[in-house]
C-alpha cells in the first residue's frame, strides 16, 4: 500500500465517527500522492503524514449558561489546535447545531493549507459549539459568548491561537467575545480577529472573504480567456460570504440571479437587490423568503434546489456538502462554465470530479475563500503595529494576495503535470510551505 493510503486507512480507523474529516483528508492526500511518493523513505522516517492528520491539541469544554426563561442551558466548546509550523493556529468559531469534534477537525485541517497558502505566518485551527444562535436574544447570546470564552480565554492569545467568526460567529459574538477575554484578562490584544472598527478591527474583514472569492474566481476566468461582466451567477447561502460575493460580482458587472438560506432559494431574474437581502439578514436577522414578498420580479422555493436555475459561474457560499453529484450534472446541463467555493468544502467529492472531468473550471475552498482568514492576518498586522490601514490599501493587499494564490495553485498544478487541476495546486503549494517548516522544527 502506498503511504498515502496507508495514512488515509489509519485516519478512518483511528477516528470513526468522523466523516467530513476523512473526507478532508483524503483529498488532500489524493492530491500530495505524487509529492509524497517522490519522498517517501524521508518522510517515512520522520512520520509526517502521521503528524500532518493529527491535531497537536483539541480541547473540549462544558459551556453553561442561563436562557432568557432562567433555565439553564448547557453546550459543547471545542477549540481544535491543529497545526502551528508556520505560525499561531488560526481560524473561526462556528455557532451551529451541527457543529461537533468531526466537522471541527474538517475544518482546521483545511485551515492549515489554506492559511500556508495565503503567504503569511498564520498556523491551523478551528473552534465552536453546537450552540445555535437562531432564535436567541442579544442578551442570551452575550451569556452563551461569556461562558465559552471563560474556558477558551485559557488556551489563546495574540501569539498563541487568535480565533474569529464563521457560520453564526460574526460582528456581534466577535465583540461580546472579546469583552469577556479582555475582562478576565486585562489585556487589550489582537486575540480576536473581525473585531469592530473602533476596538482594534481592520477595514475589508467584513468583506474580504466574499471580496477575495471573487477577486480569484476573476483571476482564473481571465487566464483562461474568459471574464465576469454579463455572466450570470447563483451564489448559495446569504450570510457573510455570500453577501460580499454578490457585492463584489456585481460591482464587477455580472448579474447575481440568486441567493439561499437552510429553508430555501430566492430567484430573481432582474438581479438581485443586496441592499434588501443586507436588510433582512444583516440587520433583521431574517428569512432569505422574505425577499420574495417584497420584490415582485423574483419567487421563492422551499428546499434545496438553488443549483437547478441556469447560471455561468456558481459560488457556493453556505456549508459543507450542500453541492452533490446531481447538482453538478444541472449545472453543467445548464452551461455553467466555473464553480468557486467561498464555504469550507461545498462540493462533495463525487461533484468535484465530475466538474472537473467535464471542463468546468474548478476553485476550491482553500484557495478561494482565503482572502477572509487573510485579511484577519492583516488585523493581526495592524494590531502589533498599533495602527490601521485605509480600505484602499487593505483592499489593494487583499487582492495582491488572491492573485499570489491563484499563481501558486496554477503553478504548482503544472510543476507536478496537473494543468488547470487547482485542487492539487492549491493542496501542494499549501503543504509545501508546512511540510518545510515541519522538517526544520524536529520532531515535535
Ligand atoms: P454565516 O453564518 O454568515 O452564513 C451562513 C449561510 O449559510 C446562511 O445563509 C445559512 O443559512 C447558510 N447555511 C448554514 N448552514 C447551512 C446548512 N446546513 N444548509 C443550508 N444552508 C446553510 O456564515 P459565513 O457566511 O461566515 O460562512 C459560510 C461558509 O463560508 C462556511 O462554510 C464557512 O466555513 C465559510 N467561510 C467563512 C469565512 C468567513 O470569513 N466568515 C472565511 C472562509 C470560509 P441559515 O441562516 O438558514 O442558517
Ligand atoms: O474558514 C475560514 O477561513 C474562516 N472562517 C476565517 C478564519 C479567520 O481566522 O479569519
Amino acid at each position: 500500500m502506498s503511504y498515502t493510503d496507508e495514512i488515509y486507512a489509519r485516519v478512518v480507523e483511528q477516528n470513526p465517527g468522523e466523516p467530513e474529516f476523512h473526507q478532508a483528508v483524503k483529498e488532500v492526500l489524493d492530491s500530495l500522492k505524487l509529492v509524497i511518493d517522490a519522498n517517501e523513505k524521508e518522510y517515512r522516517a520522520m512520520g509526517l503524514l502521521e503528524r500532518l492528520v493529527e491535531p497537536e491539541r483539541i480541547i473540549s469544554f462544558r459551556v453553561p449558561w442561563v436562557d432568557d426563561k432562567g433555565q439553564v442551558q448547557v453546550n459543547k466548546g471545542y477549540r481544535v489546535q491543529f497545526n502551528s509550523a508556520i505560525g499561531p493556529y488560526k481560524g473561526g468559531l462556528r455557532f451551529h447545531p451541527s457543529v461537533n469534534q468531526g466537522i471541527l477537525k474538517f475544518l482546521g485541517f483545511e485551515q492549515i493549507f489554506k492559511n500556508s497558502l495565503t503567504g503569511l505566518p498564520i498556523g491551523g485551527g478551528k473552534g465552536g459549539s453546537n450552540f445555535d444562535p437562531k432564535g436567541k436574544s442579544d442578551r442570551e447570546v452575550m451569556a452563551f459568548c461569556q461562558s465559552f470564552m471563560t474556558e477558551l480565554s485559557k488556551y489563546i492569545g495574540a501569539d498563541q491561537d487568535v480565533p474569529a467568526g464563521d457560520i453564526g460567529v460574526g460582528g456581534r459574538e466577535i465583540g461580546f467575545l472579546y469583552g469577556q477575554y479582555k475582562r478576565l484578562t486585562g489585556l487589550y490584544e489582537g486575540v480576536l480577529t473581525g473585531k469592530g472598527l473602533n476596538y482594534g478591527g481592520s477595514l475589508v474583514r467584513t468583506q474580504a472573504t466574499g471580496y477575495g472569492l471573487v477577486y480569484i474566481l476573476d483571476e482564473m476566468l481571465t487566464h483562461n480567456g474568459q471574464s465576469l461582466a454579463g455572466k450570470t451567477v447563483v451564489v448559495s447561502g446569504s450570510g457573510n460570504v455570500a453577501i460580499y460575493a454578490v457585492e463584489k460580482a456585481q460591482q464587477l458587472g455580472a448579474k447575481v440571479v440568486a441567493m439561499s438560506d437552510s429553508n430555501g432559494y430566492v430567484y430573481d431574474p432582474e438581479g438581485i437587490k443586496l441592499d434588501l437581502v443586507k436588510e433582512i439578514k444583516e440587520v433583521k436577522r431574517g428569512r432569505i423568503k422574505e425577499y420574495a414578498d417584497q420584490v415582485a420580479s423574483a419567487s421563492y422555493t422551499d428546499g434545496k434546489g438553488v443549483w437547478t436555475i441556469a447560471c455561468d459561474i456558481a459560488l457556493p457560499c453556505a456549508t459543507q456538502n450542500e453541492l452533490g453529484l446531481e447538482d453538478a450534472k444541472a449545472l453543467k446541463a445548464n452551461g455553467c462554465i466555473a464553480v468557486a467555493e467561498g464555504a469550507n468544502m461545498p462540493t462533495t467529492r463525487e461533484a468535484t470530479d465530475y466538474i472537473q472531468e467535464n471542463g468546468i473550471m474548478f476553485m476550491p475552498g482553500k484557495a478561494a475563500n482565503a482572502g477572509g482568514v487573510a485579511t484577519s492576518a492583516l488585523e493581526m498586522s495592524q494590531n502589533s503595529m498599533r495602527l490601521s490601514w485605509s480600505f484602499e490599501e487593505v483592499d489593494e493587499k487583499l487582492k495582491g494576495i488572491m492573485k499570489d494564490i491563484y499563481r501558486k495553485a496554477a503553478d504548482a498544478a503544472e510543476r507536478y503535470g496537473v494543468a488547470g487541476n487547482y485542487v492539487a495546486g492549491a493542496n501542494i503549494a499549501g503543504f509545501e510551505k508546512v511540510v518545510d517548516a515541519m522538517k526544520a522544527q524536529g520532531i515535535v
